[in-house]
C-alpha cells in the first residue's frame, strides 16, 4: 500500500493557474484525478487549460476570472465554494515587478507586489478557512520563495512580500492549532516561467538570457513537490520545502551551465 493518500475527487483551488507553476500544478493535480477551481486574470488561458484537462483526465474544472488583489472579487467566490468545498488551496498567484532600488522604484510596483503576494494570499485563505475548520480537514499550500529567506539588491519589496508569506504560513499553523487543517510552504529558487518577463516589464531577451545561462528548475519539478506535500497522509504536515536548481547555491549565486 502506498504511503501517500489519493487525491482523486479532491477539490483543489489554484490561484495563478494561467501560467507557470499554477498551470503545471493544475495539470499534475488533474492527472491524479482531482477536480479543479482555477483562478487568474487571463480567463482565455484558464478556459483553454480547463478544456484540455477535462478532456484528458475526465475531471471537473471551473475556470474563473479573478484578480486576487480585489477583495470583493475574491469574496464573490463564496457561493461557488459553498457548492464546491475546497480540500486544497494552492496560493500561487504572485509576481515581482521591477528591479530598481528603493530610491528609484515606482511605488505602484510595490503596491502590486504587496497586494498580490501578501494580501491576495490572505484574502483567499480567509475565504476558504472557515469551511475547512468546520470540516476539520483541508490543506493550504503557499508558494513562497528563496526570496523569503534572504535579500538582494533591488529586491527589497519582493523579498519582503515572500518573507511575509513565510511568516503568515508559520503563524497560520499556530492559529489552526488543534485542528486537522494543514499548512505548507513550497519555496523555490530559479524556475523558468513568465516570472522574469513580468519582473523585467516585458523585456523578453533579458528574461530568456537569465534562463539560458544556467539550468533552472522547471514548473514540473515544483508541481511534483506540491503533489508530494498534498498527498502526504492526513496526520503528516510538511511545513516547508526549499528547493534550488543544482547550479544555484544562494540568492544571486547562479552558475553557468557547461556548454
Ligand atoms: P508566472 O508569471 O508564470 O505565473 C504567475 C501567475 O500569477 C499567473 O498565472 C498570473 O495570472 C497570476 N497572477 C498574477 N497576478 C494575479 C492577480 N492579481 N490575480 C490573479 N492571478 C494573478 O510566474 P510563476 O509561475 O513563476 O509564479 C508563481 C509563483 O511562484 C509566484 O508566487 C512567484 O513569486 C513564485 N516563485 C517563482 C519563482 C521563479 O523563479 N519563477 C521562484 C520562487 C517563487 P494572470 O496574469 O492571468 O492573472
Ligand atoms: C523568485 C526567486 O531569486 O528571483 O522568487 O527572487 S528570486
Amino acid at each position: 500500500m502506498s504511503w501517500q493518500q489519493s487525491l482523486k475527487n479532491k477539490t483543489v483551488l489554484i490561484t495563478g493557474a494561467s501560467s507557470g507553476i499554477g498551470a503545471a500544478a493544475a495539470r499534475k493535480f488533474a492527472s491524479e484525478g482531482a477536480n479543479l477551481i482555477l483562478l487568474a486574470r487571463r480567463l482565455d488561458r484558464l478556459e483553454a487549460l480547463s478544456a484540455e484537462l477535462e478532456k484528458q483526465y475526465h475531471i471537473k474544472c471551473l475556470p474563473i476570472k479573478c484578480d486576487v488583489t480585489k477583495l470583493a472579487e475574491v469574496q464573490s467566490l463564496e457561493k461557488i465554494l459553498q457548492k464546491n468545498p475546497v480540500d486544497i488551496l494552492l496560493n500561487n498567484a504572485g509576481l515581482a515587478v521591477g528591479t530598481e532600488k528603493i530610491q528609484d522604484a515606482d511605488p505602484a510596483d510595490w503596491e502590486l507586489m504587496i497586494d498580490t503576494n501578501v494580501k491576495g494570499l490572505l484574502y483567499l485563505t480567509r475565504l476558504v478557512l472557515p469551511k475547512m475548520i468546520e470540516r476539520d480537514s483541508g490543506h493550504i499550500i503557499n508558494i513562497g520563495s528563496i526570496a523569503g529567506h534572504g535579500i538582494y539588491e533591488g529586491g527589497a519589496v519582493y523579498c519582503a512580500s515572500k518573507t511575509a508569506v513565510d511568516v503568515i504560513t508559520r503563524s497560520l499553523r499556530l492559529d489552526l492549532f488543534g485542528t486537522q487543517v494543514r499548512v505548507s510552504e513550497v519555496s523555490p529558487g530559479l524556475i523558468e516561467t513568465e516570472f522574469s518577463l513580468v519582473r523585467y516589464k516585458g523585456d523578453a531577451v533579458k528574461a530568456k538570457n537569465l534562463y539560458d545561462y544556467t539550468i533552472p528548475l522547471t514548473v514540473e519539478d515544483i508541481a511534483e513537490i506540491i503533489i508530494y506535500c498534498a498527498s502526504a497522509p492526513p496526520h503528516v504536515n510538511i511545513s516547508e520545502v526549499v528547493v534550488w536548481p543544482t547550479l544555484q547555491a544562494g540568492i544571486g549565486k547562479v552558475a553557468a551551465k557547461k556548454q
